[in-house]
């Protein structure tokens, strides 16, 4: 049964005008060892959350615009505001938002007469309805995006008809354009960018942000990196390893600081969130520091899409069921921009980071079955195929140690378009990462409230490589992921996490 508005009734739980306040019993245990013996103690922290229930006027900035990712996710929210349907070989089809999972995913907050009752995930905190945000962005190729959506071929014929006319005068701001950061395929696209100094272009970003949210009466704003995987930034003492270096070498034009990390420069400094949903460096550790010091939101890095979003799911269940994967091979073709660029040796390498470092803390969980530093075979291949464009093809073989020495492999083929699975998860992401800006707690020896850590760890579900920080585990296993996301928006409304315990039929 789904129900779409709930109150709940507590003493712990206050509902006024602008908030929702709940008192919230976190339930933990301290690990200790004593003269060789281990003692793990239960422990209890009392906080109270407090979310805003003013929802904002959203403006979600996409830098990379124009790309397969960013046209199919401007399409689908004019799509869906628009309630269009449209023909396709097998029948009618009607604008949805299937894939994400605040708006097409439900959590389960009880049972009504023997019937499990479930809740749309966008209703257990107020959220920003997607249909509402204002969209907008940068693109290097300054293509309009009724053209970049045909030049995309994700979307049916006849949605792109008629969204043509909705999409024609939505045309990308320049961008900042570095050749040495993407491959050198992608300069023919290049006729979009801004020119200047590094100090120059950091400014008229921050001029650019500013005017999105003037001209569209906006309250706040969003921006999301979809562009182009760039290769990896080198971290330098004195160059990028602490925020004044940064500052420094930006204001300095240094070579090394690539147009990702001046887009996150110019966010920061504005207290604009910014989430990266590629697989580079972007988040050098001066940009971290600056972030931490002005308490601006970033997150990242890497949507997680198709293929990691399987293997976070597979490899998590062989191991907690005591299965031992020894040897994993992920294998891609594509054929469209992004597989374009990953054909350079330099970009392929920051997703081959991204993809391969996604099963490290499952593997680590189980020192029954991996001796210490022990870890699977676990390669990456990724070619480009114009042919079948934004359809991707992953194949993935998993071989794994069972019983008495048995082997036990397991084979995937899965065809998708890419974009049509990044671009729900990039709507999920900035509609996350505006939620957790309007949530504050506080633990009962705290006077003062405050805000989640600048380093948004809650959109670790949605990204291949989850930004933490320093000194925070790093979960890869999907199903913990969205454990945390959901526990934590259960808290915010006074409820327990889920705990599948079902003592009630015991
Ligand atoms: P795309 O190549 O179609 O789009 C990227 C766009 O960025 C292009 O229009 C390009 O002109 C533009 N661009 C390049 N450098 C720029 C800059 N400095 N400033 C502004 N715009 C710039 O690629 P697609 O398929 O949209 O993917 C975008 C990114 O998302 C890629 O890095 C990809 O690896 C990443 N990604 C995609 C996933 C998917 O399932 N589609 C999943 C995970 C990550
Ligand atoms: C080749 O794998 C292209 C990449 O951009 C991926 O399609 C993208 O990172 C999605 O990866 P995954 O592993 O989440 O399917």
């Amino acid at each position: 049964m789904l129900v779409k508005e709930f109150e709940v009734e507590s003493p712990n739980v206050k509902y006024s005008k602008d908030f929702i306040e709940a008192k919230y019993k976190y339930e933990t245990t301290e690990v200790e060892q004593h003269e060789g013996t281990w003692k793990v103690k239960p422990k209890e922290i009392n906080y109270v959350f407090r979310t805003s229930k003013v929802v904002p006027k959203l403006g979600i900035m996409l830098v990379g615009w124009g790309g397969n990712n960013g046209s199919t996710v401007t399409a689908g929210i004019i799509a869906n505001r628009e309630g269009l349907s449209w023909k396709t070989k097998d029948g009618v089809q009607h604008a949805n938002y299937w894939g994400s999972v605040t708006q097409a995913a439900t959590c389960r907050i009880g049972n009504f007469n023997g019937e499990e009752v479930h809740v749309p995930f966008k209703n257990i905190l107020p959220m920003v309805n997607p249909n509402d945000v204002a969209i907008g962005g940068w693109d290097i190729s300054g293509m309009n995006l009724a053209e970049s959506m045909e030049r995309s071929r994700v979307l049916d014929y006849d949605l792109q008809m008629q969204l043509f006319d909705h999409m024609k005068d939505m045309v990308p701001l320049p961008s900042i354009y570095d050749p040495s950061f993407i491959a050198a395929n992608q300069a023919e696209r290049a006729d979009n960018c801004i020119k200047g100094t590094k100090s120059e272009q950091v400014e008229q970003i921050r001029r650019d942000i500013a005017k999105f949210k003037a001209d569209n009466g906006l309250d706040s704003v969003v921006v999301l990196w979809t562009a182009n995987t760039e290769r990896y930034s080198e971290v330098v003492v004195g160059l990028n390893d602490t925020k004044e270096n940064l500052e420094r070498s930006i204001a300095k034009g240094e070579a090394e600081i690539s147009p990702s990390t001046l887009f996150a420069w110019a966010c920061i400094t504005d207290n604009v969130p910014f989430v990266n949903g590629s697989p580079q460096n972007t988040f050098v550790p001066g940009v971290i520091e600056y972030a931490v010091s002005k308490k601006s939101f970033i997150g990242g890095d890497d949507f997680k899409s198709g293929q990691t979003k399987m293997k976070s799911v597979l490899v998590d269940f062989l191991v907690g069921a005591g299965i031992k994967p020894v040897s994993i091979v992920s294998y891609n073709h594509l054929g469209n921009n992004d597989g374009y660029n990953l054909s350079a040796p330099q970009t392929f390498r920051s997703k081959e980071i991204s993809k391969s470092n996604v099963v490290d803390d499952m593997v680590q969980s189980n020192s029954i079955l991996y001796k210490d530093g022990e870890h699977p075979d676990h390669i990456v291949v990724i070619k480009y195929l114009p042919y079948v464009a934004d359809s991707k093809r992953a194949m993935d073989e998993y071989t794994s140690e069972i019983f008495m020495g048995g082997k036990n492999t397991i084979v995937m083929h899965n065809t998708c378009e890419d974009s049509l699975l990044a671009a729900p998860i990039i709507l999920d992401l900035c509609l996350l990462t505006e939620l957790i800006t309007r949530i504050q707690f506080r633990t009962e020896d705290e006077e003062d409230f405050h805000g989640f850590h600048p380093i948004a760890v809650l959109l670790s579900y949605l990204t291949k490589a989850p930004l933490v920080p320093k000194g925070t585990p790093i979960v890869n296993a999907l199903s913990k992921q969205r454990a945390m996301l959901e526990n934590i928006f259960r808290a915010c409304v006074g409820l327990a996490p889920e705990n599948n315990m079902l003592m009630e039929y015991k």
